[in-house]
């Protein structure tokens, strides 16, 4: 793109010469975005990018303004896990920035990748701190919290620079990856031609990675000789999106599966080899487990313990792309490294035609086990109380859901989250967004924006009232660019419960409890959208139908009963507990 007419310079070195084009550095980002087939930013603006985005609108990219960066930053790295493309949040230098950085180091936490593109002060006068406006050392500061982290100084590196950017961002295990752009370099003039050379185009950003040959044969050793074998699929798996050769890979094995929250779908729950209703079981006695993009980390009780069935021991198959995420926490029997897609085809290839599935009194057991949950489960979700317990809410969530199996369901909170992990089928890929390693608050409205930008379905967004406070401004974006989603928050007065009383009895409410009966759809009908409060099930899922069928900003207050949810949800054992009783 080149600069106007005005915007031009005559050739020093021959004065009849053709004036020649000129461009900057706003323009060259702007094209190497755009090259590398960047099409939406997620951003808040403000100085030194204020016109960056401006014309990054003009130039035909989506631009999506937030009004907090954590948010701009949430959807940007759920972008990134729809698309396997670095979603792009960009931000204004030091407090911008520092309100990114949460999202972009959950990004790396969660493997997702991300760039973050922050303005930032005259490096001159922030390296001798000298009290520049808004004045940070902000690549020191990015560097511990994300995957990789650079700064341009020149504009003929901006092509080289947002390459590096996209290449750290998705190859091998993909993270957040941090981009300083220095105001002054927006305004670097360059010859326009030299400037288009500069750009550069990534070439195979995510190299696939095929295992070794001997590797295959161990795991399929190991495997061979299991009697109570398990799969555990992971968010590494969704995102791989290596969706067919998962499906054919359960299915020749015959092994029961566990998907872990942001893979379920990738088989549909109601699968005769889901074993997620009857988790407990096959943690604690499976002999052989297959980690498919899975970590063993707190979420799976790190491999061990009583969770796992000890003094019993399991051994572990593990493919993925991080060779040291290999004996992380347990001894890894036969470490497959590479990716989903090579890995599964190599086994697959393996396995051959004549491929002995496991034992049927061990799948006999799973399935027991799981259609004995599922049942008991089933009468609870009809509860048909008001104010609404978790499982009558959920109950109708899950028939709106199971109705439309291509709507995105986005999930956060404590025991909202819980419940509704286990309550409501995914019979997709990757249309669950939860929130992910870290259990983070505050990932709703991010997740619910990138979910409708990026897959253009209606999106469900089923929020815990406090998990809704820290992310609830962002409505006002969702009704502003008049997205297809739903909110609905789960409000039992607080957290985990709306019941706790301070025990001095003076004036001030326990930390643990809000406003009571807060009108959140109130708030929404404040931007113009749709607000409504349901105080039953049949309510809730006439109002959410109704909602996801207009494909309108629509937030829904459901009426939880306070004493319902327990505390934590389901990892209440997390919790350090006083010793010292004091009066
Ligand atoms: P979950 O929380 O669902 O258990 P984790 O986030 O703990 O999943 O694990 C995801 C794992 O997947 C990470 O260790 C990451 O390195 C791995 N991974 C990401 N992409 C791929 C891929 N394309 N192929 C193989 N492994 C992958
Ligand atoms: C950024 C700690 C975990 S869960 C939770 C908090 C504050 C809220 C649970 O209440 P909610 O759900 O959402 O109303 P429910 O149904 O149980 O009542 N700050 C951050 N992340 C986390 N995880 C916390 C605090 C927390
Ligand atoms: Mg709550």
């Amino acid at each position: 793109m080149a600069l106007s007419e005005t915007a031009t310079t005559p050739d020093a070195t021959n004065e009849n010469a053709e004036p020649r084009e000129l461009t900057d550095g706003f323009h060259l980002l702007i094209d190497a975005l755009k090259l590398n087939e960047i099409e939406t930013i997620y951003a808040v603006p403000g100085i030194p990018i204020s016109d960056l985005l401006r014309m990054t609108q003009a130039a035909g990219l989506r631009v999506l303004s937030f009004r907090h960066e954590q948010h701009a930053g949430f959807a940007a790295s759920v972008a990134g896990f729809l698309t396997k493309k670095p979603g792009i949040c960009m931000t204004v230098s030091a407090p911008g920035f520092l309100n990114g950085l949460t999202a972009l180091a959950n990004a790396t936490t969660n493997c997702w990748p991300m760039i973050m593109i922050s303005g930032s002060s005259e490096r001159e006068v922030v390296d001798l701190m000298q009290g520049d406006y808004e004045e940070m050392d902000q690549l020191a500061i990015a560097k511990p919290l994300c995957k990789a982290a650079y700064r341009i100084l020149h504009a003929e590196d901006i092509g080289i620079g947002l390459a590096r950017a996209i290449r750290a961002a998705v190859s091998g295990r993909p993270g957040g990856v941090y981009l300083d752009v220095p105001g002054a370099l927006l305004g670097q003039v360059m010859d326009e031609a030299e400037g288009a050379a500069s750009l550069v185009k990534v070439i195979d950003p995510a190299p696939a990675h095929i295992p070794a040959p001997e590797a295959v044969t161990r795991a399929l050793d190991v495997i061979k000789g299991a009697k109570k074998p398990l799969i555990v699929l992971g968010k590494g798996a969704a995102y791989a999106q290596a969706d067919d050769l998962v499906r054919q890979f359960v299915e020749t094995s015959g092994i029961p599966y566990l998907p872990m929250s942001m893979a379920k779908g990738l088989l549909p729950d109601t699968h005769e080899l889901s074993a997620g209703p009857a988790r407990s079981l096959v943690l604690k006695e499976s002999d052989v487990v297959i980690m498919i993009g899975a970590r063993l980390n707190w979420l799976l009780s790190h491999g061990k313990g009583k969770q796992w069935g000890a003094p019993h021991s399991t051994k572990f198959v593990q493919i993925d792309i991080e060779p040291k995420e290999m004996d992380s926490n347990v001894e890894i029997a036969a470490p497959l490294v590479g990716d989903v897609g090579s890995v599964l085809s190599a086994l697959l290839a393996g396995m051959g035609k004549n491929w002995k599935k496991p034992p049927e009194d061990w799948t006999g057991a799973v399935k027991a086990k799981k259609d004995a949950n599922v049942q008991r489960m089933a009468a609870n979700l009809q509860n048909n109380a008001s104010p609404m317990n978790y499982q009558g809410a959920l109950g109708a969530l899950k028939r709106v859901i199971g109705e439309r199996p291509d709507a995105m369901l986005v999930n956060e909170g404590a025991n909202t989250l819980d419940f509704a992990r286990s309550i409501i089928d995914m019979s997709k890929p990757r249309k669950r967004i939860d929130v992910g390693t870290w259990g983070v608050m505050g990932i709703g409205m991010g997740s619910a924006i990138a979910a409708a930008v990026e897959t253009g379905n209606p999106v469900l967004a089923v929020e815990g009232d406090s998990a809704f406070g820290f992310c609830g401004m962002e409505i006002e974006t969702i009704c502003r660019y008049q997205l297809p989603i739903c909110v609905v928050v789960f409000n039992n007065n607080g957290i985990y419960k709306g019941t706790d009383k301070n025990p001095t009895g003076s004036g001030d409410p326990s930390p643990m409890v809000f406003v009571e009966d807060a009108r959140y759809d109130l708030m929404m009908q404040a931007f113009g959208g749709q607000g409504v409060r349901a105080s039953n099930p049949d309510e809730l899922y006439r109002a959410v139908s109704e909602a996801m069928d207009a494909g309108k900003p629509t937030l829904i207050n459901a009426v939880i009963d306070p004493d319902a949810g327990k505390e934590s949800g389901n990892i209440g054992n997390l919790n350090p507990q006083s010793v010292v009783k004091k009066k």
